[in-house]
């Protein structure tokens, strides 16, 4: 069985990695911080008795060998990366589950007939380059070859910090895995809600992933003097953008599953006594149900559109990503239903609001997800926690779903 006094001590110290005075994590795709969670993560790997490679895209793998050599593999793991400012537990918590599972098996002698692979995807999250799952896409064979030409806020592209961070752009195609050389891919996360507190539960198991849409609105206006320009002579892009904020939490809240946010804004030049010239901001917005997320989408495209001829103002929208809402497999949410009750907890179905690396993969092989309780339902927080107890959990029952996975 897993150790969760290992697994947390694991957790704690790579949660020390990108620490901001706040108490929160920063530690953003091919930076010098995800390089150290990366290194401290193999020398993890190699305690627990693993073969470990880095594959062409910066994803850390290690590897436990199958009586089988040649079978497909079941693929454990989760991300390294951050959101700025966020939670210790986000990514890490079943990276560092799957290496605890599989170096419990190595320690009791338990064999598998087919070989487990843990991963530590990089850039899950995509606070980096506007552009999420970069090393889960790779490992799919999905990553437009554009992206690798998108840039940080200083201009750096995504094939240079892959460079500069060990990877190699040119062979990502050695890194993409072929369908049928992976049996199933099982991540254990923090469930990032409040459904499992609510439901006095340590874990739960995953029904489907929502499906996320990231679209850049870019309104010009002019820049003019705050004092000297009436109201009614104005074109000012800030409120445009405010109206438009309103519309879009005015959709969302419409449906009842629908969740849209705003969370980055840019005012140019920013001055306080200039009507801006130019706002950027980055429209997040999800569902279950991808039909009903374009619909709420198209609504708030027209009325963008309206308010910004209302008011001289110029619109412009990118689609930076596209997500699909995936279902998780019977295979998987069977072997973890099994697992729960083995371990003696209910099993208790509920879908994931976050997008997460399984939607990459979904295309590949059956794919399943393990939640942990989070406390408060915080994340992307420094506050956000869950119990050494919850994760023990959570690690116990990722354990006894891979075992039945891995065994012929
Ligand atoms: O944004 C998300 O849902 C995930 O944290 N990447
Ligand atoms: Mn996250
Ligand atoms: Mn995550
Ligand atoms: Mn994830």
């Amino acid at each position: 069985m897993v150790q969760g006094e290992r697994l947390w001590r694991r957790l704690m110290e790579l949660g020390e990695i990108g620490k901001q005075p706040s108490g929160g994590v920063t530690r953003l795709s091919f930076t010098a911080e995800e390089r150290r969670a990366k290194d401290l993560v193999v020398s993890y790997m190699r305690e627990a008795g693993l073969a470990v490679h880095e594959d062409a895209a910066g994803n850390v793998i290690g590897r436990k060998e199958g009586t089988n050599r040649e079978a497909s593999v079941v693929l454990i793991g989760s991300h390294l990366d951050s959101v700025y400012n966020g939670g210790r537990f986000d990514g890490p918590l079943g990276v560092l589950a799957g290496i605890e599972v599989v170096q419990s098996m190595n320690e009791q002698g338990v064999k598998t007939h087919y070989p487990i692979e843990v991963v530590a995807f990089t850039d899950e999250e995509g606070a980096r380059f506007r552009f999420g799952m970069i090393g889960s896409r790779a490992m799919a064979g999905t990553l437009p070859l554009e992206a690798l030409d998108y840039r940080d806020a200083n201009g750096i592209s995504v094939a240079e910090a892959m460079r500069r961070a060990g990877g190699d752009p040119n062979r990502l195609h050695e890194a993409a895995r072929k369908r049928g050389t992976v049996k199933a891919y099982v991540e254990l996360h923090i469930e990032q809600g409040r459904v499992l507190e609510e439901a006095g539960l340590p874990v739960g198991i995953v029904t489907g992933i929502a499906g996320l849409i990231w679209v850049k609105f870019t309104i010009e206006g002019k820049a003019e003097h705050a004092g000297a320009t009436p109201m009614s002579l104005r074109r000012d892009p800030l409120v445009a953008a405010a109206h438009i904020m309103a519309v879009i939490e005015e959709e969302a809240r419409r449906t009842g599953t629908t969740v849209g946010t705003v969370g980055q804004l840019h005012v140019f030049p920013g001055g306080i006594n200039i009507i801006p010239e130019r706002v950027e901001f980055v429209l997040d917005l999800r569902d279950l149900n991808a039909e009903v997320r374009d619909r709420v989408w198209n609504m708030i495209a027209t009325q963008a559109e309206k308010i910004a001829a209302s008011r001289n103002v110029r619109l412009m929208m990118e689609r930076l990503q596209d997500m699909p809402p995936v279902l998780c497999s019977e295979v998987v949410k069977q072997a973890a239903e099994r697992a729960c009750k083995q371990l003696g907890y209910p099993p208790f179905w509920l879908p994931s609001g976050a997008a997460h690396d399984g939607v990459q993969l979904a295309p590949l092989c059956p794919i399943g997800m393990i939640f942990v309780r989070s406390q408060d339902g915080v994340s992307h927080n420094p506050a956000e926690w869950s119990t050494k107890e919850d994760c023990a959990a959570g690690a116990a029952v990722l354990y006894h779903t891979v075992w039945q996975l891995a065994q012929a």
